[in-house]
């Protein structure tokens, strides 16, 4: 990977964060230019959609022009362009990184949702109740499965259920998750310790 890409980005959105995690494990962040697109699902951004018709982030437009997303997609792109292994080839530490992956995109998807809710005017209480029953069922659970993650090779399911993670600091610090689920705190304390965990820490602005 020699040539520039170009990914529409924020230092907000948990999906553009799995993508800046991973292109800095593997070394390919200095081939990113880093395009600030601000994405709203009620405002439809016409420079992302020229890429993305979703005007979703991340989008990510390849050095020849070619257009990927979403965050999944750009993730194992770059590891295929990098020799990575963040992607397990085969067997179950395939399936176990790849159901961690989806277990931290779903927990963030119903965040981003929950959160949506909780800003309308009349907020609807039966929905917010169920986001917050299903939040703490995912956070018991990834409290089991702490001795597994830290016994796993780092994977894309650390990468994104570390994001989700982070997005439930960065946006549901009330929830107090950490004394939901201690050993999980503790597995997240190790993956917020890696550099690319760091230097990619939400931001407002
Ligand atoms: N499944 C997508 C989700 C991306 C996503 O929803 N990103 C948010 C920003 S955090 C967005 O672009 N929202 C704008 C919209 O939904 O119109 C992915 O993994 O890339």
């Amino acid at each position: 990977m020699t040539a520039t890409m170009k990914l529409h980005w924020s230092p907000k959105s948990p999906y553009v964060r799995k993508v800046m995690i991973c292109a800095h494990e593997l070394d390919v962040l200095p081939r990113l230019e880093l395009v600030r697109s601000v994405a709203a699902m009620l405002k439809p951004n016409p420079s992302i959609m020229a890429d993305n018709p979703l005007s979703k982030i991340p989008t990510l437009v390849r050095e020849d022009g070619a257009t990927l997303f979403d965050s999944i997609v750009i993730c194992e792109y770059l590891n295929d362009q990098a020799g990575g292994a963040l992607f397990p080839a085969q067997g179950e530490a395939r399936w176990q990184a790849l159901r961690w992956h989806a277990f931290g995109d779903g927990l963030l998807d119903a965040l981003i949702l929950w959160r949506n809710e909780r800003e309308r005017e009349q907020p609807l209480p039966a929905l917010l109740d169920a986001f917050d029953v299903k939040t703490r069922a995912c956070l018991q659970r990834l409290d089991e499965e702490a001795p597994a993650l830290e016994a796993a090779p780092f994977s894309i399911g650390h990468v994104t259920l570390g994001c989700a993670l982070g997005y439930l600091d960065y946006r549901f610090g009330a929830l107090g998750w950490r004394a939901l689920a201690p050993r999980l705190a503790r597995w997240f304390g190790v993956m917020q310790a890696r550099p690319s965990f760091q230097s990619t820490e939400p931001i407002d602005g």
